[in-house]
């Protein structure tokens, strides 16, 4: 049963308050979760809710989350069973609205997130443990090394430049991961471009153009040893919303202005070049007609990965399969606001064999639950940011010790 609640702002890995909750069983243990937080964020996401108040947190403040956690989702919960979505059940009904714009997707997920660990720990099962129904297995990690977009200043114009090591083991995807993260640090360096990080722990140098952050990729990975197209491919986040202009109905990559035509033949020609085997968010999350003109064209050579697109909402998510736009989906549990909700986006996704790409948000906090997601819920990849920054590494970490354990048994 649970016997209370406390609600609380802590801050993300950018400084900027969010959303921790304690959720205490009869049985006095404590269970904590916490929501993260994205910067390019899809316009169709939930609402994360924030207090708007220029006199705290620049406006960012999270008061009102944690208010409605302590005012109104408490008292309907403290007493009832621990069993997740029962109080998710709960919690939309109490917010009433499509996108939980009354309580705040971010305080609905915290509050959702701790029961479901609590449930976990009342029956002495590790998360990933109690989420999984059958075969579990761990995930092919997608390592973001070089940031650009609204997650960096590099100017660069593509917001992530992933590794994707896909040798056996978790432990030797981590060691891969890092030791290109090192040589590629080095190459950096000696070419005279800065090395310190963006949000999400990659490098931030100011390169000319995109293609130059992929040669040096390509270069750290057969530096380290490792044989690009075999060990390790590539992954692209390109966000590009973020690059679009509604107006002109016009992206600009790197400083040039051009069409969706013009960029779907770039991500052709660069496919051709080097290891790419995913693409996430191609287009402006509303173009789903370039979405499905690239799935059909590339999507039996490459993942074409919808996030602000989808949103991990189960009925854009249909538009996509209705229109075959994309063929592999980010599931960020965040972005809809309960675990049940998120579970029934991925079992849609698996269904119409979209593969489900598991993901952090830029600001992150110390909750390690994706990890465990992963692997519970047999989620062949993940998504959790570069070698380097606790709130990434943490998530890696988690990896292994489950990793770890599967192997003892
Ligand atoms: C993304 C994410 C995570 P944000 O676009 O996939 O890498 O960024 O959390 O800022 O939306
Ligand atoms: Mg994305």
């Amino acid at each position: 049963m649970i016997k209370d609640v406390i609600a609380r702002e802590i801050l993300d890995s950018r400084g900027n308050p969010t959303v921790e909750v304690d959720i205490i069983t009869d049985d006095n243990r404590c269970f904590r979760a916490s929501s993260p937080s994205g910067a390019s964020t899809g316009t169709r996401e939930a609402l994360e809710l924030r207090d708007n108040d220029k006199n705290r947190y620049h406006g960012k403040g999270v008061k009102q989350a944690v208010d409605n956690i302590n005012n109104i989702i408490k008292p309907k919960i403290v007493g009832q069973k621990v069993d997740v979505l029962t109080i998710d059940n709960i919690m939309r009904d109490l917010d009433g609205t499509k996108n939980k714009t009354k309580i705040g997707a971010n305080a609905m997920l915290a509050v959702s997130l701790a029961t479901l660990k609590a449930a976990a720990g009342m029956e002495n099962l590790e998360l990933y443990e109690y989420l999984a129904t059958n075969k579990v297995s761990l995930p092919i990690p997608m390592m973001n090394l070089i940031n650009g977009g609204a997650h960096a200043d590099s100017g660069l114009s593509i917001q992530e430049f992933m590794i994707v090591p896909v040798v056996p083991s978790f432990k030797e995807r981590v060691r891969a991961g890092s030791e290109i993260f090192h040589t590629l640090k080095k190459l950096l360096k000696d070419d005279g471009y800065q090395v310190s990080v963006g949000d999400e722990g990659g490098f931030a140098p100011h390169l000319n153009k995109c293609e130059d952050a992929l040669s040096y990729m390509v270069k750290a990975i057969e530096k380290s040893g490792y044989v690009p197209g075999k060990d390790v491919f590539i992954a692209l986040d390109v966000a590009a919303s973020e690059m679009y202009n509604k107006e002109t109905k016009m992206y600009k990559l790197d400083n040039k202005i051009i069409s969706s035509r013009e960029l779907l033949r770039y991500y052709s020609s660069i496919v051709d070049k080097y290891p790419i085997i995913s693409i996430e968010d191609p287009f402006d999350e509303d173009d789903f007609d370039s979405l499905r003109i690239m799935t059909s064209l590339l999507g039996d050579r490459i993942m074409i990965v919808g996030d602000d697109y989808f949103v991990t909402n189960k009925d854009c998510l249909q538009k996509g399969i209705d229109s075959k736009a994309g063929n592999a989906i980010i599931i960020k549990a965040n972005q809809i606001g309960t675990v049940s909700e998120t579970i029934e986006t991925l079992i849609l996704a698996k269904k119409n064999n979209y593969i489900p790409i598991i993901s952090h948000r830029s600001g992150e906090t110390e909750d390690t639950f994706i990890s465990d997601f992963a692997v519970g819920l047999n989620i062949p990849y993940i998504k959790t940011g570069s070698l380097s920054r606790g709130e990434r590494i943490n998530k890696y970490n988690q990896l292994m010790r489950i990793e770890e354990k599967l192997l003892k048994k």
